[in-house]
């Protein structure tokens, strides 16, 4: 009997342990920090959700990683209410729509939570801070400048964006279409933005539709990583290499066949792990009141190093992960293998 006893009171031990190792408490909350992407089957969300779940994990707290069916507001609202009745210590979310999440934030605010956004932002009254993976200007001036080289400097292109209420889409447009009002791009005209909602099958038919409606188009440049590979996936099947040229934001992985094919002679994007291992970061940085998510305040993320927290263009404030990186022939081998 002694022995039955000892032993239920290891077993209890090595269980209790293995409870602790598995999410130590911070903050107010249980210690579980949650990451809820745009929707899924989308390779950059799930690195992204990888990176966010390596960066909680090696600080000894629980991630939780989520994202719905469909990239609509309502499905996350949906999976907000969720994780506050689970009292989680932060919430970090790539907005399906910049407005529309904030009641159910707030309520998560007024819970104790500690609320983010990264990748796609929620407005500043939804959020402590916006971990921002690249400048939004630069980002929309950098695809203007490769519509204009890749179309020869003048002729038709369009966008193939993914919803029409992404925020981080409809901004990068927003400056595309600023830079475009420059004498430089005269020439340059931009018949239509087409939205593949991040769908692979959208994306797909939005982009043959593009090449049917205007049969003159030169380039399409799509600010997504769905929407890039189905548009140089379309322009490959249709022997079009060459005629109508593809860039925008994509995954090298997805995109190394058509970087070599040269339906997409080049393109652009940000490392997604580092970005959700960020993020978490200053989730949990947040939590544990080291930063409240005001300009000026200074946190180390891991591996990563220092950041300091600065203004937002919307008039909050972001962390800045870093500067878009462009792939081409010569570089894409050696990226396509890392995400
Ligand atoms: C898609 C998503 C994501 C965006 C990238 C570039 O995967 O829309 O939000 O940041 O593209």
């Amino acid at each position: 009997m002694k022995k039955v006893l000892a032993l239920s009171l290891v077993l209890a031990l090595i269980c209790s342990a293995a409870v602790f190792a598995g999410g130590k408490k911070d903050g107010g909350g249980s210690g579980a920090h949650a990451f809820i992407f745009k929707s899924t089957g989308n390779p950059f969300g799930e690195r992204m959700m990888a990176g966010f779940k390596t960066g909680i994990e090696e600080q000894g707290f629980t991630a939780i990683t989520n994202a719905p069916a469909l990239p609509t507001a309502e499905a996350q609202i949906q999976m907000v209410e969720q994780l506050i009745a689970q009292k989680v210590s932060s919430i970090c979310i790539s907005g399906n729509d910049f407005d529309a999440l904030q009641p159910v934030l707030t309520k998560a605010m007024n819970a104790g939570i500690k609320v983010l956004s990264t990748d796609s932002a929620v407005n500043p009254a939804s959020r402590a801070t916006f971990v921002n993976q690249a400048d939004s200007e630069k980002i929309g001036v950098t695809l203007v400048e490769a519509a204009y080289d890749l179309a020869g400097g003048s002729g038709e292109f369009a966008i193939l964006s993914a919803t029409s209420q992404a925020s981080n889409q409809n901004l990068w447009i927003e400056y595309m279409q600023t830079e475009l009002k420059k004498s430089k791009y005269a020439n340059l005209k931009l018949v239509k933005i087409a939205y593949g909602d991040d769908l692979r099958d959208l994306s797909v038919s939005e982009t043959e539709g593009l090449l049917l409606s205007y049969p003159n188009l030169k380039v399409i440049v799509a600010p997504t990583t769905v929407g890039i590979a189905a548009a140089a996936k379309v322009v490959t099947d249709k022997n079009l290499i060459g005629k109508v040229k593809i860039t925008g934001l994509g995954l090298p992985s997805e995109m190394a066949e058509y970087i070599t094919n040269g339906s997409c002679p080049y393109m652009y994007l940000w490392n997604p792990i580092d970005n959700g291992y960020l993020a978490a970061y200053v989730g949990t940085a947040l939590a544990s009141g080291k930063i409240t998510g005001k300009a000026g305040e200074s946190f180390t993320a891991g591996k990563l190093g220092n950041f300091t927290i600065t203004a937002a263009g919307d008039g909050g404030t972001e962390v800045l992960l870093g500067a878009p990186f462009k792939f081409e022939p010569s570089n894409i081998n050696d990226w396509k293998n890392v995400y």
